[in-house]
């Protein structure tokens, strides 16, 4: 006889009824405001994550960037290196996950895609349906993979406000989980109107002064070992929360008071990730990009391979909160990160 496992059981129902409120969420994210967002106050990593549209051209609506795949050595944390692939935005650092791409909607994005891989790859904007097909970034169906040294014009207009994700579509259970993907975030041109939608009777729950991406995976070494990260990022002691290299990445400042906008996905190629906040419960406002007509309360929730979810937590009390996996073997394996509000 099968096991029932009632605590799976449960979480299995509370996320069918989050989805139920994703109905309708396509004709809401036509009008998702952006906040307002405290860039300025991510520090070190983060803002080399967030605002990475610096250097992006924009000419007549139409947002320009370069995004170079390449391999590299990607140091997760402490002393461990790993093997890697990278993507790096107009010619900046390569990263894991690679640079947020930021557009406005109502505008064009064109995104050269370089391959300075010795394998062919290709670029998928998971999320975005209202794409010209050729532009979707599926190898044998939509278009010929990148070969190495080669580069592919991807062009189509900003889907609605809302965070999206691009990845790999070759190999992809290799491709992906070694680090090519990140995300794509549309802001929205009249920041506010949110609150001008009468039936939104929740917009307070919606508000954010400030974001910061948490793009969940996991990365092997050289000889196998498997470490679970957060934008990146391992957690291997209390060191790594003073680590500068991990602030915005696994350790997330927020001021007392403040609603901060964690933009969530996994990109694990088979683990779902329960993600759980000490100190402090969360609004699941958008699901795959798409408002929830109604905001879920959590404190805790599974985010299954391939899905992302938009949550406002409030910073209402001081400390050091841990935020972390609650699938504990992905915990002690390092996907562990640090609220500090102050
Ligand atoms: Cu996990």
């Amino acid at each position: 006889m099968a096991r029932v496992d009632l605590s799976e059981l449960a979480r299995a129902l509370s996320r069918r009824d989050l989805l139920k409120g994703a109905a309708g969420g396509a004709a809401l994210a036509a009008t998702r405001g952006g906040g307002n967002t405290l860039l300025t106050g991510a520090a070190g990593g983060a803002a080399a994550l967030l605002a990475s549209s610096a250097g992006e051209a924009l000419a007549q609506g139409v947002r320009s960037y370069t995004l170079t795949a390449s391999a590299v050595n990607w140091t997760v944390g402490g002393r461990i290196t790993v093997p890697a692939y990278a993507y790096s935005l107009n010619g900046g650092a390569p990263t894991v996950p690679g640079p947020t791409i930021r557009a406005t909607a109502g505008e064009t994005l064109q995104i050269t895609v370089v391959n300075r891989l010795a394998v062919p790859t290709t670029v998928h904007w998971h999320g975005v349906h209202a794409i010209p097909n050729g532009m979707d970034g599926v190898p044998a169906v939509t278009q010929e993979p990148i070969p190495p040294g080669g580069s592919f014009a991807y062009r189509f207009p900003a889907p609605p406000p809302g965070t999206y994700v691009y990845h790999s579509h070759v190999d992809v259970a290799v491709q992906v989980p070694r680090g090519l993907y990140g995300l794509l975030v549309v802001d929205d041109p009249k920041p506010g109107v949110r609150t001008a939608v009468p039936w939104r009777r929740d917009a307070s729950e919606r508000r954010y002064d400030r974001e910061y991406p948490l793009v969940l995976g996991d990365i092997q070494d050289a000889v196998g070992n498997a470490y679970h990260i957060i934008n990146g990022k391992t957690f291997y002691g209390l060191a790594a929360v003073s680590e500068p290299a991990n602030q915005g990445r696994l350790v997330f400042s927020m001021n007392r008071g403040e609603r901060v906008l964690f933009r969530a996905w996994n990109a694990s190629a088979a683990e779902t990730h329960p993600m759980h906040t000490h100190g402090m419960a969360f609004a699941v406002v958008a699901a795959d990009g798409m408002d929830l007509e109604v905001p879920v309360r959590r404190h805790n929730m599974g985010i299954d391979p391939g899905e992302g979810y938009d949550i406002i937590a409030h910073a209402d009390n001081p400390g050091v909160w841990v935020f972390h996996c609650h699938n504990l073997h992905h915990a002690v394996n390092g996907m562990i990160a640090v609220n500090v509000v102050s």
